[in-house]
């Protein structure tokens, strides 16, 4: 029978090798795990316990909250705040810093996380997932300041997917590896070792309903996308949209593929969608170690150096030619 190679075996071997990390962020990994086997378990128990449709409230971004979006940012925060690996936390649910309670001792790291992402999709039972994103902080009181690091800083970057199996994507800059959430022992296996994103792709994911909002070289991607073989572009293309950032991630980890949530004209308040901290960041991390490429369209996704807690982005991931052919369009039509 094959060797099944646990979570935290695979994280201690592979730390053997990282200078510098110390058994903390190994303990850290573990409890950010812990809590999203328990959102899995709530997920996946839904209506018969009561946790899905809306919260009747709004979060900093003005959203309608799921209940669920509560209830696992809430997980995500007790499961944390305890540890001592971290000196403090941010959350696409809450508006500041999270900060760890004075009773409790402090660590090196901060974690920023989207407790719930694609949550839209929750009441219509399809997938959605749990990003996180781990940076270094020397501070044991962390200003917003400390939080302002680039996305080339973090340490570590992964999602727990919440569909027809759990599964963990994880990045700690040696490559992006996948593991399934084996329900009969509660440990996550190392499935899709060193997965790699094919640089080209016939496959492209977009939120058409938004298309008189976007700029030109988005339209113009996308028409020559649909023109198909008799196009410039001389093949076919397939189209996804699952409104789930996590699910395409790991279509697109798969089997290739690109990601458009771009600028959009629609409110000048909101010209974008996605967040840098939380979302973009740890997407790019991952999707960078794997080959493919992240950019706003005009700029690289990790050089981006932070504003807010809740900055939003464009964002453009997934096989490095189609993005390199995007970030050229735009940067012609400057
Ligand atoms: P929700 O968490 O509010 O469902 O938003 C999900 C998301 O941030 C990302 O996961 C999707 O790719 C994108 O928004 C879907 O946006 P649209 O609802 O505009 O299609």
């Amino acid at each position: 029978m094959a060797k099944k190679v646990t979570l935290t075996r695979f994280i201690i071997e592979q730390q053997r090798d990282l200078p510098g990390v110390s058994g903390t962020f190994t303990l850290l990994l573990n409890d950010i795990v812990k809590a999203c086997k328990q959102i899995s378990h709530l997920v996946n128990r839904g209506d018969l316990i009561g946790v899905l449709g809306s919260a009747d409230s709004e979060n900093v971004q003005g959203e309608v909250q799921k209940k669920l979006d509560i209830i696992t940012n809430d997980i995500m925060v007790d499961a944390l705040s305890w540890t001592g690996h971290l000196a403090g936390m941010a959350s696409e649910e809450v508006d500041g810093i999270i900060r760890i309670p004075k009773h409790y001792p402090k660590g090196k790291y901060l974690a920023l996380f989207d407790p719930l992402d694609g949550s839209s999709n929750i009441d219509v039972n399809l997938t959605v997932g749990t990003i996180f994103s781990i940076l270094r902080c020397n501070a044991t009181e962390p200003t917003l300041e400390d939080f302002m690091q680039p996305g080339t800083h973090q340490v570590c970057a992964g999602f727990v997917l919440y569909g027809p199996s759990t599964m963990l994507i994880l990045t700690t800059g040696h490559g992006v590896n996948g593991f399934t959430l084996d329900q009969d022992i509660g440990e996550f296996i190392l499935t899709h070792p060193a997965m790699a994103i094919p640089p080209d792709s016939k496959e492209f994911a977009i939120n058409m309903s938004n298309q008189r909002y976007w700029e030109p070289p988005v339209q113009r991607y996308i028409a020559e996308c649909q023109q198909g073989e008799e196009g410039v572009r001389g093949k076919n293309f397939n189209m996804r949209w699952i409104a789930s950032l996590v699910a395409e991630v790991f279509r697109i980890l798969t089997r290739g593929g690109v990601f458009l949530y771009p600028l959009d004209l629609r409110d000048p308040n909101k010209p974008a969608k996605l967040r840098l901290m939380y979302e973009a960041n740890p997407m790019a991390f991952i999707v960078e170690q794997a080959g493919g490429a992240c950019s706003t369209g005009r700029e690289r996704i990790l050089e981006i150096k932070p504003g807010g807690l809740h900055q939003r982005v464009p964002l453009v991931l997934g096989s490095k030619n189609e993005v390199d052919r995007i970030t050229a369009y735009h940067l012609e039509a400057k």
